[in-house]
């Protein structure tokens, strides 16, 4: 019954009755067969030839073909051992009335909560809609937005200028340069390829994912407060968005293709309540421990971690209403509940500095698995020409392609998110720590205009 469902809670071998930690809505089944240890009531003929009387008992086991056992009289000295079976209810035994009173308030409070997360999953859906109508009035915007709600991603044209693009490869390429020197420096070669700093880490062999603390001074506001693609990012997730990440993959010829994964899971709890709480954030429920927490940029344990991360198999956040699930409320009698998807709660840009030409690896999306991961549809490898901006939506099963080319592959990613929530996931601070000072990286060139200068 739930915007977005917590399948932690769900038992493996019960996954079609799982219950929301949070609204509880699951249907008890009404009564019917009894289960061993219920109390019920049979009818017992009184000796001297009265009318039968109902008397209290308890069943002692539940036998095959719809039958089990009664103690009659568990508590008096006559007590006795009797075999009953389903076509004898309402005749020769029946349900307390207490049981069935009880039964029917729990069916009755559970249609209710089903009903009232019902109506708030309306209320979300027509404020999304609403929302997607109304915020791009330009025609190319709501073109692209539509294009995101179907398939998950799309692609901004027109995204930085020529100048721009210059400007931030020569911050990617200082950054890599100054890293590298420090880790050659100081001998942290093998922490690098084996753990990672906070500023760089090596994702698989020849992919860095560098951290560039220079882009967010106000000189390159253009790549993340005030860029182009901010009105897409408005229509998406709303006008409080707020950046999260930001950074670049650099691949280098000869880098492999990525596993496929997606950059975090749908985000858990009941739609209001998990736009309150927020995922990751105090007071939040727990990560799903079915997610991978190594699904973004993942390297070395991506393929292993990947395929046996059972929570990308799960049904996203497709909410009971699915024709699976709606058969299954019908024959429990629940109230039926149309399908509806979570909104997009983060998105990536993906903004190359270099021509994403074919040889060099675009990156590859499958269309509709941000609802569900494993969607049967053909996937589509985006090139682009440098300075375009690619969004995403964070739950899209993507990879990046191979780097056949001869040149280095830079790709600038730009995170932002609705404000309740926190990647607690690709960005640990407790799993890296920081690449410790060195002495500033300086070129041939620049050391000979030093000496020049003295
Ligand atoms: O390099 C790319 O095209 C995609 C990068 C990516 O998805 C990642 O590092 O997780």
């Amino acid at each position: 019954m739930c915007f977005f469902p917590p399948k932690v809670s769900a038992d493996e071998a019960d996954e079609a009755h799982w219950t929301c930690d949070i609204c509880s809505a699951k249907l008890p089944p009404p009564l019917a067969m009894p289960k061993q240890g219920d109390e019920l009531e049979a009818e017992v003929a009184e000796p001297e030839g009265g009318a039968p009387v109902w008397k209290r008992a308890i069943v002692l086991k539940v036998l095959p073909r719809a039958t089990f056992r009664l103690m009659i009289n568990p508590d008096e000295e006559d007590d006795f051992i009797e075999e009953y079976g389903m076509h004898e209810l309402n005749k020769e035994w029946r349900w307390p009335q207490a049981a069935l009173a009880a039964n029917a308030a729990a069916r009755a409070a559970a249609e209710q909560c089903a009903a009232s997360v019902a109506e708030k999953q309306a209320a979300e859906k027509a404020a999304l809609v609403a929302d997607q109508e109304s915020a791009p009035s330009d025609p190319l915007l709501l073109e692209l937005v539509k294009q995101f709600y179907d398939e998950g991603f799309c692609v901004l044209k027109d995204g930085l200028s020529a100048d721009q693009v210059d400007a931030c490869d020569m911050v990617v390429d200082r950054g890599y340069k100054q890293y590298m020197h420090c880790v050659k420096t100081l001998e942290l070669q093998e922490r690098l390829s084996e753990v990672g700093f906070m500023e760089i880490k090596m994702r698989s062999a020849g992919r860095y994912d560098l951290q560039l603390p220079e882009l967010s001074t106000p000189a390159f506001s253009f790549v993340t407060h005030d860029a182009p693609w901010m009105a897409l990012v408005h229509a998406l997730l709303g006008k409080d968005a707020v950046l999260t990440h930001f950074g670049c993959m650099l691949s280098f010829p000869g880098s492999a293709t990525q596993p496929w994964h997606s950059d975090g899971p749908h985000i858990r709890g009941c739609g209001e309540a998990a736009h309150r709480v927020g995922y990751g954030m105090a007071g939040a429920p727990e990560p799903d421990a079915k997610f991978n927490p190594n699904g973004f940029h993942a390297g070395k344990e991506a393929a292993a971690a990947n395929a046996a991360a059972p929570g990308r198999k799960d049904k996203g956040s497709v909410v009971p209403g699915t024709p699976a699930d709606d058969e299954e409320a019908e024959a429990e009698g629940a109230p039926g509940v149309q399908p509806f998807y979570a909104p997009v709660h983060a998105l990536n840009v993906f903004v190359p500095l270099v021509d994403l030409s074919e040889d060099r690896g675009p990156t590859e999306f499958v269309p509709g698995s941000h609802r569900d991961y494993d969607v049967d549809a053909p996937s589509k490898k985006e090139t682009l020409l440098k300075g375009q901006a690619l969004l995403f939506d964070y739950r899209l099963k993507h990879r990046g392609l191979g780097n056949n080319s001869t040149t280095e592959r830079p790709l600038l990613y730009i995170t932002y998110a609705r404000p309740f929530w926190v990647d607690v996931d690709n960005f640990d601070k407790a799993r890296y720590e920081n690449l410790p000072a060195c002495k500033e990286f300086m070129s041939r060139e620049e050391r000979l205009l030093k000496r020049q200068r003295g």
